[in-house]
């Protein structure tokens, strides 16, 4: 004869009778640093409207420095979205089309971009893996080849912010959130000028544009006019929990993403809100 079981089994736990919304409660739980999961990696966001779509000329040198780089480092590389990205955008505008049908769309782009490089790359033992991939099994692909590559899109879909009608959530913020949850020990971000400007090099006023060697999160957040990167990156950067800092370089001058990648300043630096101690 079984006997009746009376004990209730409590769990446990700091957070169990609490809300989560009150951060003077949470912050003894939630406020530690997380642990790097993937301390070693080196994740390269390449542009897809500043090198991608150019094609051969600034590919191919892009694609060199890579498979020369190999040996030093294990790579995540992430690819942005380019043109076909904003054809897409004008084109579904508009047809009225929300920014939530957008968001995938754009992102596949970004993928396109990503195999496209991986092709190239094959070669060296390199593959496009996918966002289901990156998300967990990593590791195991990073032990098998010295670089993997992927969309640097976060994967929105139709829970992107309607904040505006184009996804804010696009490939510079994609790449740093990932970076940044999985402890990397660097993120780079490569297009076609030398680093942040005053203002757009290459606009109306290009001419009295300065480069910015460094720059905090909080003065590119508080910087007017147009920016190379995705709002939505400033706004995640002072959040940051492990990346300390992120340099965009100009990977149209041969040896930039490699000296990079090797830890020299040959862009700007972005210092975020994290800090390693
Ligand atoms: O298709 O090029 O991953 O890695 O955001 O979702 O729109 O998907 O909707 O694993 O899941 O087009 O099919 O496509 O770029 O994102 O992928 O080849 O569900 O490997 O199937 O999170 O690659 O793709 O576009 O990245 O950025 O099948 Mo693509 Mo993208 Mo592939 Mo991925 Mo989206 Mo998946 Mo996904 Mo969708
Ligand atoms: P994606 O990967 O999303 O396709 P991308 O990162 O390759 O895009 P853009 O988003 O076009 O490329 O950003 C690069 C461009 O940003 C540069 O070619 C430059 O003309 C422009 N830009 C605008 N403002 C600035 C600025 N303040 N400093 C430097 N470049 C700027």
């Amino acid at each position: 004869m079984s006997e009746t079981i009376t004990t209730i089994k409590h769990v446990a736990s700091p957070l169990a009778r609490q809300t989560l919304l009150n951060d003077d409660l949470t912050r003894p739980v939630a406020g530690g640093r997380p642990i790097a999961l993937l301390p070693w990696l080196h994740v390269v966001k390449i542009g897809g409207r500043s090198i991608m779509d150019r094609g051969r000329d600034a590919i191919l040198p892009v694609v060199e420095e890579i498979r020369r780089i190999l040996p030093e480092h294990r790579l995540l590389i992430l690819t942005g979205a380019g043109i076909r990205a904003r054809h897409l955008y004008s084109v579904g505008l508009d047809l009225g089309l929300p920014v939530g049908s957008l968001a995938p769309l754009a992102a596949s782009e970004a993928g396109q971009n990503g195999h496209i490089l991986a092709s190239l790359l094959a070669p060296d033992g390199v593959s496009y893996v996918e966002h289901p991939t990156i998300a967990s099994q990593l590791a195991v692909h990073l032990s098998a080849a010295r670089a993997v590559v992927g969309s640097a899109f976060p994967p929105y879909h139709h829970h992107e912010f309607p904040t505006s009608r184009i996804p804010s959530h696009r490939a510079d913020t994609g790449a740093f959130l990932l970076a940044d949850a999985l402890g990397a020990a660097s993120l780079t971000i490569v297009e076609d000028v030398d680093g942040i400007h005053s203002t757009d090099p290459n606009g109306a006023d290009g001419a009295a544009a300065r480069l910015l060697p460094e720059i905090t999160a909080a003065d590119l957040a508080a910087h007017d006019g147009p920016l190379p990167v995705d709002r939505a990156f400033v706004e995640v950067l002072a959040n940051a929990r492990h990346i300390t800092r992120v340099q965009l370089v100009n990977g149209l001058v041969p040896g930039r993403l490699t000296a990079a990648l090797r830890g020299e300043h040959v862009g700007t630096m972005i210092h975020t809100g994290a800090c390693r101690n």
